[in-house]
This record gives structure tokens, sequence and C-alpha cells, in this order.
């Protein structure tokens, strides 16, 4: 068969033509879209009251600040007035841009003033001169759940206080965090408010990572007297034959709890495999997270993962969430070189210790004030007095003989019937008299 040239030249124009919009299409709708799918984009501007978004948008990308990713910010709060001014610091000098950054609250059973001292900080945020550096849309939810447990650390920390306490700050989380997100979120955000000291790179720091749920290690100073530095999240944790053992023989809505004498699980934790010098960027695939900082993906949560508020697998609120997590496939990962610092705040133990040290040091000033007091009166106190009782004795005595102070004085003591022997007294040694013989009321017998 033949064909004319004009006919074999429209032919290959055409081909050309379709691979060239297939090669664009492909670039437009990227990887993983198949190439004859339309994707239907409708245009509701002119409808009121109609938001359109495409979930596929907000999937959290790598460098998502500079793919202008919305983060949801979250921060449940019970008692924190005196931690909020310590985190609106860090929250200033954050370098992921501000306006990507959504705030949201949640104030719970707080007796102090946590939403006075919110809402002075927020302003002072908000309105500064810059505004490049205010943040994004914030909400703030007040709701309480009765928690009876005292927000001291002594009282959060009791091995008894862990599983309900635990159940409830999984609530909180929850209702907070459903509450607050929205369909142009990519990431979600969790910080706690007692945090002293972070990078201000946080959020790009883990966001790099590009995992689905990603943690930093978590440390709090010390003071000297405790030597400086500890551990503080013990529930960044990678699961254990241990821990699965002791999990099968616990009751169903037991909360396994880490760093108690009475859970050993044996389990490897974050916060131990920490190497100073160790690069930050090291990974570290756990099981179970804690929530001091938690950067995830937004979708983690849009597809139903959430803080089990009861026993999941032995666990509840953050460390539920990690093993819900990974049981829906998604990449739960800890930086074990890359730290963050949790403030320090004292146990009651802590507390006694430190009340024994100040009466200590009062005991040393007042011990310290007296010695030198003694010190300065030890002249006068202790005079060598000698000289003066030679000048003393000489005038007692100036009026006496001195050949009468040398004379021996002899008493008679012959007719005092008491006094049986004064010339040999040695004779009264064996209850003898002078002559050898025993005296005569002397009667052995009846001694
Ligand atoms: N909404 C709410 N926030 C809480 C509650 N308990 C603690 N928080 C907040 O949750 C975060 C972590 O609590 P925290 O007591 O520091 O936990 P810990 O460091 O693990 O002992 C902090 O920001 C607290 O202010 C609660 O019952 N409700
Ligand atoms: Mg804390």
């Amino acid at each position: 068969m033949k064909y004319k040239a004009s006919t074999l030249m429209a032919v290959s124009l055409a081909g050309s033509v379709i691979t060239v919009f297939m090669l664009v299409r492909l670039f437009i709708h990227g990887r993983g879209v198949s190439l004859f799918q339309t994707h239907y984009v409708p245009n509701f501007k002119n409808v009121p009251g109609v938001d359109y978004y495409d979930l596929s948008n907000y999937q959290g990308n790598k460098d998502g600040w500079q793919r202008a990713d919305r983060v949801l910010f979250c921060v449940p709060l019970r008692d924190a007035a005196n931690h909020l001014p310590m985190f609106f610091k860090h929250l200033k000098s954050m370098t992921y841009p501000h306006n990507l950054i959504d705030l949201s609250f949640l104030v719970s059973d707080s007796t102090d003033d946590t939403m006075g001292v919110l809402l002075n900080s927020l302003h002072d945020l908000q309105s500064q001169a810059d505004g490049t550096k205010r943040f994004g849309d914030i909400e703030i939810f007040q709701k309480d759940f009765g928690q009876i447990i005292g927000q001291s650390f002594s009282d959060r920390h009791g091995f008894a206080a862990q599983g309900p306490r635990r159940k409830l700050m999984a609530r909180a989380r929850n209702w907070l965090g459903s509450a607050a997100i929205k369909p142009y979120h990519s990431w979600v955000y969790w910080r706690d408010v007692d945090v002293e000291y972070v990078p201000e790179t946080i959020l790009e720091d883990l966001m790099h990572h590009d995992k689905d749920i990603i943690v930093p290690n978590v440390w709090r100073p010390l003071p000297k007297w405790l030597n400086y530095i500890q551990p503080y999240d013990l529930n960044s944790w990678v699961e254990s034959e241990g821990g699965l053992q002791l999990a099968a023989s616990l009751k169903e809505d037991d909360v396994i709890v880490e760093g108690y004498p009475e859970y050993a699980t044996w389990r490897v934790h974050l916060a131990y495999m920490r190497d100073p010098n160790g690069d930050p960027e090291t990974e570290m695939e756990l099981d179970g997270i804690g929530g001091v900082s938690i950067l995830s993906k937004a979708k983690v949560f849009r597809t139903g993962s959430h803080f089990p508020a009861f026993s999941f697998e032995k666990h509840a609120e953050t460390e539920a969430f990690g093993k819900l997590s990974r049981r829906m496939k998604y990449s739960v990962v800890g930086l074990p070189h890359y730290v963050i610092w949790h403030v320090y705040e004292p146990s009651s133990d802590d507390l006694k210790h430190m009340a024994w040290m100040a009466e200590e040091e009062q005991r040393k000033m007042e011990e310290a004030k007296i010695r030198e007091f003694y010190a300065k009166i030890w002249d006068i106190g202790f005079d060598d007095v000698r000289d003066d009782w030679e000048i003393e004795r000489a005038r007692i005595l100036k009026n006496v003989d001195p050949n009468v102070l040398d004379r021996k004085i002899q008493v008679d003591w012959s007719d005092d019937d008491s006094v049986p022997y004064t010339e040999d007294l040695d004779t009264r040694k064996d209850n003898r008299n002078r002559d050898g013989k025993v005296p005569v009321d002397f009667d052995p017998d009846h001694n």
C-alpha cells in the first residue's frame, strides 16, 4: 500500500502533537496519575458559601515551607500560666513561615490564669509591627475533663496516676485535634507548653525527614546537685519481647507506662540512645512515642489514627498513637541525637531535699557568723591571767610571815576514838591493829 507524502507528514505531525500533549499531562499531574484519567476541577467561584478542596494537595511535602504547606500547631494547656511566656518566646523565634502556621489551644481544668496569660500573649504575638511575624488563624478551645490528678510533678508522675491520666489526656488531644484540623492542613504539630529549649528550626528539622510521624529526643536539665542533665521522655521506645510478654499478662483495660519498676519492659528507649556527638539526622524506627513534640502528616489523622483514650495493645495516648499508626502502616520515627529540653520541675522529694539544702546553708551561715564572733572575742574572753595571779598572790600573802608558810603542823588525834591508828596507817590495810590483832568489832561472818 502506498501513501502520499503529505498524508505521512500529517500522521507524523499528529503523532508528535499527541506525544507532546501526553508528556505535558504527565508533567502537570505527576507520577501515579493515569494518562487517560481527567481530574475534574469544579469551579465554585460563583456559588456562594462553597469551599472546594482537593485533598491530594495536602499530603505534606518534605520541604513544606517552600511549598506553602499549612501546619496546624496544637497545644494542650492546663495550669500553664507560668510556662506560657517561655512558650511564646520560642514561638516568636520559629523560622517556619509564621503565616503558614495555625495555632490551636485547648485549655482544661485550670486553676491558675492560663486563659488570661494566653490571651495577653496572643495579643502581643499578633500585634507585632512586622506582619510576617504574625501567625495564621488562631483558635482557643475551652473544655474541662474533670482531671483530678494534680499538676505538680509528683502528682503527675505517681505510678497509680498514670493510666487514668494518660486516658484523659488522650481524650483532650482528640478533642483538640479533631476540632481544629482543617482540610487545608498538610501537617499537624503537637507541642507541650513546658519546653525550655527547642531549636528555632524545629519544624523544618523534623519535616525534611518526610516521615508520617516523627519525634525528637527529649531530655531535661537538672540542678548541679542532681548531676546536670537527664533523659526526660521515656514514652518513645521500640517494642521488646519483655514488653509483649508483660502486655499479654495484663488485664484488658490496663495501660503500660514506661519508667516505673512495676512495669519492666526492657524496651529500647529513644532517650537513652542519645550520643551528644551523634549525627542529628540519624533516624530510629519507633513503636511508642512521647507527646512533647510530634510532627505528623495531617493524613495520619484524616485516615483515622488518633490518641486512644482506652487501652490499645495495653497503651494509651501518645504511646498508643505510635502503635496504632504503625499498625496502619505509617512510618513512626525518632531522632536519637536531635534533642529538645523539657523544663526541670522538682519532684516532692527534690523539694524536700532543696528545703534541707536551704536549711543547711542557713545553718552554715549562722555557724560562720558565730565563729567570726568568737574569733573576735577570743582574746578578750580567754586573757592570759597568770601574771595577774602572781600579783594577786603577792598581795594576799604580803602580811604573812614566810617562815610560817613552811612550818609543819602536828595534830594530836590521840584522844579521838574515831581515829584509831594515827602512827602507822599501813597497819589498816588488812584490818589489823598495831599489835597484829584483828579489831574486836570485826566479825568476818557478819560483816
Ligand atoms: N487540655 C489539657 N491539657 C493538659 C492536661 N494535662 C496536661 N496538659 C498539658 O499537656 C501538656 C503535657 O502535660 P505535662 O503535664 O507537661 O506532661 P508531662 O511532661 O508528660 O508530665 C502540657 O502542655 C500541659 O499543659 C489536661 O488535663 N488537659
Ligand atoms: Mg511536661
